[in-house]
C-alpha cells in the first residue's frame, strides 16, 4: 500500500520536543518518519554518532523507545545478537533495527554488517548518510563526494563515494531501499515495507547536515530535492531481483529530465572549491549511475 498524504501518518509521535540535535537537521526529520513506520514494538541499536547526540545522555532522553548504545563498530554485531536473544525467548512481535551513520556503516562497521547480511541474520539496518563523520567535526568518509571539503581533505576529496547500496546487493538480502528525509512518506512506506520482511533489510537515507556541508538551516528540505533531482541521490528500491525507482525518480524517468549537478553543488560551502574538472566528473558519474538504473528499471518493469 502507498501512502498518499500525511494524514495518512500515524499521530504517535516518538520523538519527544527538544533533542541535542542541531537545528535544521534532516536526520531528526527522516528520524520522526522512520520510528513513525516502525512503531512501539521495536529494539534500537545505535552506535556513536550523531543519533546517540539526538537520543541524549543517560539517564535523560528525548525518544521514547528502547535503545541500546553500542560501540562504533558493532552495530550488526549487536543487533545480531538482539535477534538471537529475541529468537531464543520465543519473541516473534519485536523488529530488531540497527541504525548507524555513514561512518559506522560505510567504513568502521561493514564487516560485521557483511557478515550478518550473509548470513541474512533477521534485522532491519538503517544508514543515515550525512556523507561524513560529523558529531566528532565532519571528517572524509568513504560516503564522501568527490570535490567536497572535510577537515581531513586537505583541498577537496579527490575519490567518488562509495556504492553501499551495490555492495549490499551483492549480499543478495531480500530487500533495500534509498529514500530521502524530502519525501517522508515514500521512506514511511519503504521502512513499512522493510518491517515486514524476513532477513536482513537494508534502508539508505540522505541526510544533509547544515553545518557539516554549509548551508542555512532553512535550505534542508529544497537541497534535498535538489539532491534527487540532480540524480546525485537517487529513489530506488531493490525487492528480490525486482529493481524499481520510486516517487520523485520514478517521475523523473519518465519525464526523462534531471538537473546538471552544479546547481546542488553550488548552494553548499563544503563545494566552494570543486573544480571545473572535479563537476564534470561527478557529472559524468551521475550519467553513468542514472543510465544504469533507468535499463534495469525498464527490464523490471518489462518483466
Ligand atoms: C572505535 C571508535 N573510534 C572513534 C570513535 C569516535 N567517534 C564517535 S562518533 C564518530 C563519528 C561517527 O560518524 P558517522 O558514523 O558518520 O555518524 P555521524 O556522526 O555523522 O552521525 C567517531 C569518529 C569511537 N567512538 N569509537
Ligand atoms: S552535525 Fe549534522 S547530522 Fe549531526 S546533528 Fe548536526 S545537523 Fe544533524
Amino acid at each position: 500500500m502507498t501512502t498518499k498524504t500525511v494524514m495518512q501518518l500515524p499521530e504517535e509521535e516518538y520523538i519527544l520536543p527538544g533533542t541535542r540535535a542541531c537545528s535544521g537537521c534532516g536526520l531528526s526529520l527522516a528520524y520522526r518518519h522512520i520510528l513513525k513506520a516502525l512503531g512501539e514494538k521495536v529494539i534500537l541499536t545505535i552506535p556513536a554518532s550523531c543519533l546517540t547526540v539526538l537520543h541524549g545522555l543517560y539517564p535523560s532522553t528525548s525518544v521514547r523507545l528502547t535503545n541500546i548504545n553500542t560501540a562504533f563498530a558493532t552495530t550488526a554485531a549487536s543487533a545480531t545478537g538482539i535477534a538471537a536473544g529475541l529468537k531464543a525467548l520465543g519473541k516473534t512481535d519485536y523488529t530488531v533495527v540497527g541504525i548507524a551513520g555513514d561512518g559506522g556503516t560505510f567504513d568502521i562497521g561493514i564487516q560485521a554488517l557483511s557478515a550478518a547480511a550473509e548470513r541474512n541474520t533477521d534485522f532491519l539496518y538503517i544508514c543515515y548518510d550525512n556523507e561524513g563523520y560529523m558529531n566528532t567535526g565532519t571528517q572524509r568518509s568513504s560516503a564522501t563526494p568527490m570535490g567536497a571539503f572535510t577537515t581531513t581533505t586537505p583541498g577537496t576529496k579527490i575519490e567518488h563515494k562509495k556504492d553501499i547500496l551495490a555492495i549490499m546487493e551483492a549480499h543478495s538480502i531480500p530487500y533495500m531501499a534509498s529514500a530521502s528525509p524530502a519525501y517522508p512518506l515514500d521512506l514511511f512506506d519503504k521502512v513499512v515495507k522493510a518491517k515486514t520482511i524476513y532477513g536482513t533489510r537494508f534502508v539508505h537515507v540522505h541526510i544533509p547536515c547544515a553545518p557539516g556541508w554549509g548551508f542555512p538551516t532553512d535550505d534542508l528540505v529544497k537541497l534535498a530535492k535538489l539532491a534527487v533531482d540532480t540524480g546525485m541521490w537517487v529513489l530506488y528500491e531493490v525487492e528480490g531481483n525486482v529493481f524499481r525507482l520510486t516517487g520523485r525518480s520514478r517521475r523523473m524517468a519518465g519525464s526523462g529530465k534531471k538537473k546538471p549537478v552544479d546547481q546542488y553543488l553550488k548552494l553548499q560551502g563544503r563545494f566552494k572549491q570543486v573544480t571545473a574538472e572535479q563537476i564534470d566528473h561527478l557529472q559524468a558519474w551521475v550519467d553513468n549511475r542514472w543510465e544504469r538504473y533507468l535499463q534495469r528499471h525498464e527490464v523490471s518493469n518489462e518483466a
